[in-house]
């Protein structure tokens, strides 16, 4: 399976510019990869790489807001946002599904989450400080996730491109949720206003780093592109994302901390200041605020978890082994 025909006996892989080319030919001509089909082991890493840290920050990424649940402003409010953790989760089991269709495992990928091996969007290494935090996190954060993932409902390799459109589906309601509670925070007493200009000025420049690396450093976007994996750079989506995103702040009253953002008519864009890729590197590296609670949580929660996969094991064997016996 996965190379299958490549793999010789002693483990060895064998790729050979003809079947490189035909298999580039395939991604050229818009087909979809589907996991049986052969596939050149960069390809196959690559998507386990990024699938499973896509996974991992849709996981990761309920603890920022599962901490406010218990602390919404009302019943509305709660039932809104444990909807949206809980669709993140949903998030998380599809695309480890998607990933699972590798030839890595669900355990493997986890061990990696949790030795800091694989990594999860930098985003979620900040705390959320104030109610206004929930409503930004939706605006920003699930809108910067929006446009990085709408191309990935396009991806060549099939199971990630077609989790992708269902999780967009759920993304833009996240959306608009956080939209909302900004509008009426917005449009509140100045106490509220300023909570949330608050929020909006802490979270402006990680929705920005979301992106990950300009283009001239990201290590992967070239080929990735090439295997139609991403469809548009890092920088492209940010550019984007921040197009999309001032008009909303406008109409909104509030202001986005970046002296230096102004439109420029000759590129039909916004320019914008300078990102603070030694603050993105650290964070990346573990070294963020929220960085080693995130990851004790998860721990905590594989751990305490254990005898729930231990017991559908042995309930499985149970079944299987009374059906034998009926045989
Ligand atoms: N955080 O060569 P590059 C969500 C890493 S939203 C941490 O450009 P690539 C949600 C990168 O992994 C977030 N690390 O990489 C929303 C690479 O390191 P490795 C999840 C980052 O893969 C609301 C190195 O930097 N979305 O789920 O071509 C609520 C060089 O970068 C980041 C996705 O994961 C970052 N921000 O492009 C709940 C979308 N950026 O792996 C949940 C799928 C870069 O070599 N992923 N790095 O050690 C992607 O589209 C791409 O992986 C990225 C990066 C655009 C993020």
């Amino acid at each position: 399976m996965y190379s299958q025909g490549l793999i010789g006996a002693d483990g060895s892989t064998e790729e050979t510019q003809d079947f490189l080319d035909a298999f580039q030919k395939r991604i050229d001509a818009e087909e979809k990869i589907e996991p049986n089909d052969a596939m050149p082991e960069g390809y196959r890493k690559t998507l386990v790489r990024q699938i499973g840290q896509h996974a991992h920050s849709e996981i990761v990424g309920m603890l920022p807001e599962g901490n406010w649940i218990t602390r919404a402003p009302s019943l509305r409010r709660k039932a809104a946002l444990l909807a949206k953790v809980q669709d993140e989760g949903g998030h998380g089991l599809y695309l480890y599904s998607a990933a699972e269709t590798l030839g890595v495992s669900r355990e493997q990928m986890t061990e990696e989450l949790l030795s800091g091996k694989a990594k999860y969007s930098s985003i979620f290494n900040y705390p959320t400080l104030s109610w206004a935090d929930i409503g930004i996190i939706g605006w920003l954060v699930d809108g910067a996730a929006i446009m990085n993932q709408i191309p990935l409902c396009r991806c060549s390799y099939g199971p990630y491109a077609r989790a992708m459109i269902r999780v967009c589906k759920e993304e833009s309601f996240h959306q608009r949720q956080g939209y909302e509670i900004v509008m009426y925070l917005a449009r509140g007493t100045e106490a509220q206003r300023e909570m949330v200009q608050d929020a909006l000025n802490r979270w402006w420049w990680p929705s920005l780093m979301m992106f990950g690396p300009h283009d001239a450093d990201s290590a992967h976007s070239e080929q990735s592109m090439e295997w139609k994996i991403k469809r548009f750079s890092n920088d492209a989506l940010r550019q984007k994302f921040i197009d999309a995103t001032v008009p909303q702040a406008e109409f909104l009253g509030l202001t986005l901390p970046d002296p230096d953002l102004k439109w420029n008519a000759e590129k039909g864009g916004y320019d914008h200041g300078d990102i603070d890729w030694e603050e993105f590197w650290r964070v990346v590296k573990g070294n963020g605020v929220m960085n080693r609670d995130r990851i004790k949580a998860r721990k905590k929660a594989w751990d305490d978890g254990a005898w729930v996969r231990e017991a559908a094991l042995a309930h499985a064997d149970k079944r299987a082994a009374r059906k034998q016996a009926a045989e």
